[in-house]
């Protein structure tokens, strides 16, 4: 499944992993990376020595590539930003603002640099600023989310900029895959699903909330705020949209939810913390290895367009 993606990360198959905090970790990074795919290592909020633990805990499980992602409201993004260098990574992707800053420290070191986007105008602003590939990511998805959706975001990008287009936000098999091709992306970003693979250190009640969760059983809070994140419905998010509702301030809503994605993915709090996922997790049903969620994936694709000129 050779695209400009593969070609560029030096990858078997052009399946990049979310970046998702607290679940994203070298575990899930590695297995994915040994799947043939892109696995990522999610700095999130986390200090830039947690990161660089990680990548180094990631290497020794895996010789083939994987990359970092920079949550850019992060307090540690300046620092993690260097670790990345130091480190030798080859690949970083980044979410939740502008990478400006970094892009010319991290092309002299040889990074390819992702922005993940979720407009027009960033994709061409990224693209403006050195950026070797975009992911356009639509409101479908779980976690900080922008207005579009993947069917309207993504061919409009892959029109405005000429560097390749991985698409994210509502896929999570051969169907998502074969449809982010035709709208013009060169790889997919895939997050909900390998939430729900055996190599993700992810609580079972989290897992277990994805796994029973149907089509319209995610929310979104923070519209109000300008910090629209994506979640399935419990008692935190009913709380959430009834203050917000409310006219709550943006400060009160945040103690709502600081520590919320922790409390869910570690301490599978479900109900009072944070499930983050995407729409598409009604669609997911099983527990697969990594490997067996890539190898589904090809599969499925190969038998809808492969030979069709999508790829090689
Ligand atoms: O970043 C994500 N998804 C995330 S980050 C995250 S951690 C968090 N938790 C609670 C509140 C806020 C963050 C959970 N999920 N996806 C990539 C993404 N980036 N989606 C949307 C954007 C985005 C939004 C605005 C990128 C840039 C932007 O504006 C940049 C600018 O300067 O115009």
């Amino acid at each position: 499944m050779r695209t400009e993606i593969t070609e560029l990360l030096g990858i078997q198959y052009p399946i990049i992993q979310g970046g998702m905090a607290w679940v994203a970790e070298h575990h899930l990074a590695a297995g994915v990376s040994e799947a043939g795919g892109l696995g990522l290592i999610g700095a999130a909020s986390a200090p830039a020595d947690w990161v660089r633990q990680q990548i180094r805990e990631a290497r020794k499980k895996t010789e083939k590539p994987f990359g970092v992602n920079i949550m850019l409201m992060s307090p540690y993004a300046d620092e993690v930003a260097k670790v990345i260098v130091e480190e030798g990574v080859k690949v970083v992707t980044t979410g939740a603002g502008s990478p400006e800053k970094y892009m010319e420290m991290w092309k002299a070191a040889g990074v390819k640099v992702i922005p993940v986007v979720a407009s027009v105008a960033l994709a061409r602003r990224m693209e403006r600023t050195g950026a070797d590939a975009v992911v356009a990511e639509g409101s479908e998805s779980g976690g900080h989310i922008g207005e579009n959706t993947t069917m309207v975001l993504v061919p409009q990008v892959a029109d405005a900029v000429q560097i390749p287009v991985i698409a994210a936000g509502g896929i999570a098999d051969g169907r998502g895959v074969a449809a982010a091709f035709m709208l013009g992306a060169k790889g997919v970003q895939i997050g909900t699903h390998f939430v729900v693979t055996k190599e993700a250190q992810v609580h079972e009640n989290y897992k277990q909330r994805i796994l029973k969760a149907k089509d319209i059983d995610s929310c979104v809070t923070g519209r109000t705020t300008g910090h629209p994140v994506r979640a399935l419905r419990n008692q935190m998010t009913k709380e959430y949209l009834r203050m917000e509702k409310e006219g709550t301030s943006f400060e009160e809503l945040e103690l709502l939810t600081l520590g919320g994605l922790r409390k869910a993915v570690v301490e599978g709090d479900t109900v009072n913390g944070s499930v983050m996922a995407g729409q598409i997790a009604g669609m997911i049903k099983e527990e697969l290895s990594c490997q067996e969620l890539i190898e589904k994936l090809v599969k499925e694709t190969d038998a809808l367009i492969g030979g069709a000129g999508f790829y090689e």
